[in-house]
């Protein structure tokens, strides 16, 4: 089995981005064997403090930030850093080449359960024109991102990547190494499965509400198939189950807080999740719109997403058409 280094270099991948890659994965290696020490090392629980997205931080979160934080600037590729954990960019060497935004323990609220957590990272080239220092840096679209992946804390731990040459798993071996296991993985056109949170269903736009009604009539209703439904409440690991065998995920707009068009963060969770959908071949929109279209306005920026088998993710897409929306 190949070697995660060894498999990009052997397919022309830029030197110093293999480079950043790999320290990435020492940051990961370390988090996964901090989640195996979990109860044991007393770092499970929360924190006194809120994150500034208002939710109340997870020791774990913090440690996890800090590891990817510090491994991170410390290395002269990195210019900047932004987290969903700190409030501003943390910058670097002012010779930087690269930008990277991660979610550093996605679906935190499920550690203390032991169930299926990730870190979600984007990689972004520093921009010819730009002010140094400044978030405006990382406020380009997902377009722009010159790979994203996430390392998934399940059962084992496995890397998704693209560099925009489609998407490679990498699971990491008990030597400490990721090595290859699934090449050019591929979205299923179809499927029989969706996730979304249900209990949020009445304060979808009448769109999405229509749309999951049919896919509950099963059979018998306008789709003329039978659906099963899973939520994990780890975006990690809805969206490993859907580059594995396909299904639609959903975090859409809901009007516990219209002023916002979601739950989920475009920075480091909707444009990450959607270059590696898209180069699996699937779709990510917001229902409306490609997600990795979206020219971002602030780096905290949420956004709604729908992503997976492109033939229901544009049927979804199909009932925002059909339906007036009401945001
Ligand atoms: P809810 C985790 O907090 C997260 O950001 C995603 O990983 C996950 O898909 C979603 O929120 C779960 O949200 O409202 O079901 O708890």
């Amino acid at each position: 089995m190949q070697l995660l280094s060894a498999y990009l270099k052997n397919h022309d991948t830029d030197n110093e981005l293999v480079e950043l890659i790999d320290i990435l994965m020492v940051a990961c290696k370390e988090i996964a064997l901090q989640l195996r020490e979990g109860a044991l090392a007393g770092i499970h629980g929360t924190t006194s403090d809120t994150n500034v997205q208002g939710e109340t931080q997870k020791k774990l979160d913090v440690i996890s930030n800090d590891i990817l934080k510090e491994v991170l600037l410390d290395n002269r590729l990195v210019r900047g850093v932004a987290s969903e954990e700190e409030d501003e960019p943390v910058f670097g060497n002012p010779e930087g080449r690269f930008l990277v935004t991660f979610d550093p323990l996605d679906g935190s609220s499920n550690i203390d359960v032991n169930v299926s957590v990730g870190t979600i990272f984007s990689i972004l080239e520093v921009p010819e024109t730009g002010t140094p220092d400044s978030v405006d840096l990382f406020l380009q679209p997902g377009r722009k991102q010159v790979a994203a992946g996430y390392v998934l804390y399940g059962p084992s731990a496995v890397l998704a990547l693209t560099t925009g040459h489609g998407v490679n798993m990498f699971t990491l071996a008990h030597t400490g190494d990721f090595l290859l296991t699934r090449e050019q993985v591929s979205v299923p056109e179809t499927t029989k499965e969706f996730a979304i949170n249900m209990s949020n269903q009445r304060h979808w736009e009448p769109a999405m509400r229509n749309y999951v009604d049919d896919l509950l009539a099963g059979a018998e209703g306008p789709r003329g198939k039978n659906y099963n439904m899973r939520w994990i409440a780890s975006m990690v690991a809805e969206v490993h189950r859907v580059l594995t065998r396909g299904g639609i995920f959903t975090y859409p707009w809901d009007s516990r807080d219209p002023k916002k068009p979601g739950k989920l963060r475009l920075m480091y969770e909707g444009n990450p999740m959607s270059m590696l959908i898209e180069q699996a071949g699937g779709l990510s929109t917001t229902c409306y719109q490609n997600i990795m279209d979206i020219q971002p306005a602030h780096i905290h920026q949420r956004v709604a997403v729908a992503l997976g088998s492109r033939e229901e993710v544009e049927t979804a897409m199909q009932y925002h058409q059909d339906t007036p929306s009401i945001i």
